[in-house]
């Protein structure tokens, strides 16, 4: 067998994977070695994330990766972004990291936006307004004992790699989602942290994609029955920025949906886009790999699907994906529509009452069935990838002449044939493990397996990565207009 064998640690926000990518100039597959749930704890009224576990399902998945490849040349960690965990003067985790979804960080918003407005903090930092952001969670967590005892922050995946290898660090792509980094500068914003009173010591020292962290340390490597040195690199931690990596585009005229329990909407830039109109637009200018901005927006996503699925199945209601998908799509198309980014969506909770809720309020007809809600959830996304691919290349200048769907949702093949619909361009859907594939092609390219700009990595994914095409339905155009006309009259 040729290649090298890396593993790609994907962390999504209810399982976690260790995948096996084997690597070379003509070769790039993947194969899951362990997942493992990733269930968030609710203890003392706040929603956390259990760490701990997340730890033992990595050192289990590494040493599975070791049973399989014999060698591994390498290791990198990506998760979801803003969430961080709180090391004291001795380098130990102050309690568990609190999950973006608990609803105390939002109390904050009102005493940051009182020392720095809005329009400033985008004109820094170029944030999307998400009342979870890092600068908000640390605003809600003063004059906490815990934020008293804090001498570092880290952000998930540096937590966990500072646990396989003993070294601290910010890596950039993920700091690119605190609300704390320059957009400009890509430094942490120093005058902001020092406005909201923050220590400028909790901030480790940044780091790029493709720099080394370290070594599995000895504790690790008997952990996981692994021979060492294993490195640790740092990839593009933030699991979206990974995902980017992993859409295998052949032109720079592309949008990208990466599509999971979120839905994050947009563009490829080189430079951020900082305007007043940006900003009431909800775009965010997030840092990708070699320099690029991920001007992107977060819609909701199948969030609303997985949460309804979850109710249904504690009433005793069937909720498996394929039979759902199956009877909503004898459903016909714009019975329901609601603005999929409604605030109300984002706690955990019975998304189909809120779902019905916002219909009635829009003066529709809630969905009468289960199938129905589903019909109305995936029109509902479709339309909202629609508004904001089109509002990103609007706002960017950046032409699409194709839209990527990757990830989870690319499975899901009403939901890409409806965004193809209601975008009026093809959708290419694949790879769904595109963050993995990310991870694992800028770990190879720092091992100096592969060479090259992003584009020479993209290239590799599509000589090996299976994409399929949906093209727009002829004459499914003008529905799509007055849908959106018609949920531009019911948004807020
Ligand atoms: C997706 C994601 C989004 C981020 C959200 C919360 O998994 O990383 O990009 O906005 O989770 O961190």
């Amino acid at each position: 067998m040729t290649g090298t064998t890396f593993a790609a640690v994907d962390l999504g926000a209810s399982s976690g994977r260790v995948m096996a990518a084997r690597v070379g100039p003509d070769r790039l597959d993947l194969h899951e070695v362990h997942r493992f749930p990733n269930r968030p704890v609710r203890v003392g009224g706040t929603l956390h994330w259990d760490v701990l576990a997340l730890h033992g399902g990595i050192l289990e998945g590494l040493r599975a990766a070791g049973r399989d490849a014999g060698r591994l040349a390498g290791v990198g960690i990506d998760s979801w972004g803003v969430d961080t965990g709180r090391l004291d003067a001795d380098g130990v985790l102050l309690g568990n990291p609190v999950h973006y979804r608990d609803a105390r960080h939002e109390t904050a918003v009102p005493a940051v936006h009182a020392v720095v407005p809005p329009d400033e903090l985008y004109r820094t930092t170029g944030l999307q307004h998400l009342p979870f952001n890092t600068i908000f969670q640390l605003a809600a967590a003063r004059g906490t004992a815990q934020l008293e005892a804090a001498r570092t922050l880290l952000l998930i995946p540096d937590l966990l790699g500072y646990w396989l290898t003993g070294a601290v660090g910010a890596e950039l792509t993920n700091a690119s989602t605190t609300g704390l980094l320059d957009a400009t500068s890509r430094q942490w914003a120093w005058e902001l942290v020092d406005e909201l009173g923050l220590p400028r010591g909790l901030f480790p020292p940044l780091r790029g994609p493709g720099e080394r962290i370290g070594e599995l340390t000895a504790e690790v490597l008997a952990e996981t029955g692994l021979a060492g040195p294993v490195p640790v690199t740092a990839v593009a931690s933030h699991d979206t920025a990974s995902a980017v990596v992993g859409v295998p585009a052949s032109t720079d005229r592309f949008a990208y949906i990466s599509c999971g329990t979120w839905s994050l909407v947009g563009v490829e830039l080189d430079e951020p886009v900082l305007t007043e109109q940006s900003r009431r637009a909800g775009f965010t200018n997030e840092l990708g790999v070699d320099g690029t901005v991920r001007y992107l927006h977060n819609v909701m996503g199948l969030w609303l699907l997985q949460e309804s699925q979850r109710t249904w199945a504690s009433s005793g209601l069937t909720a498996d994906l394929p039979d759902l998908l199956a009877a909503a799509a004898q459903v016909p198309v714009f019975t329901a529509l609601v603005d999929a980014d409604d605030p109300r969506f984002l706690p955990p909770g019975d998304m189909p009452a809120r779902i019905a809720q916002v219909c009635a309020e829009t003066g529709q007809v809630p969905p009468q069935s289960v199938p129905a809600t589903v019909r109305c959830i995936l029109d509902s996304l479709a339309l909202a990838y629609r508004r904001t691919v089109r509002r990103a290349a609007e706002l960017s200048g950046r032409e699409v002449e194709v839209v990527h769907l990757v990830g989870g949702g690319a499975r899901n093949a009403l939901l890409c044939q409806l965004t193809a619909d209601a975008c009026g361009v093809p959708v290419l859907a694949g790879p769904v493990e595109a963050a993995a594939l990310g991870n694992a092609l800028v770990q190879a390219r720092a091992a100096g397996v592969l060479a090259g700009g992003l584009a020479e990595l993209r290239s590799l994914l599509c000589a090996t990565q299976e994409v399929r095409t949906y093209r727009p339905t002829p004459g499914s155009g003008p529905g799509w207009d007055a849908a959106e006309a018609r949920l531009g009259g019911s948004r807020a």
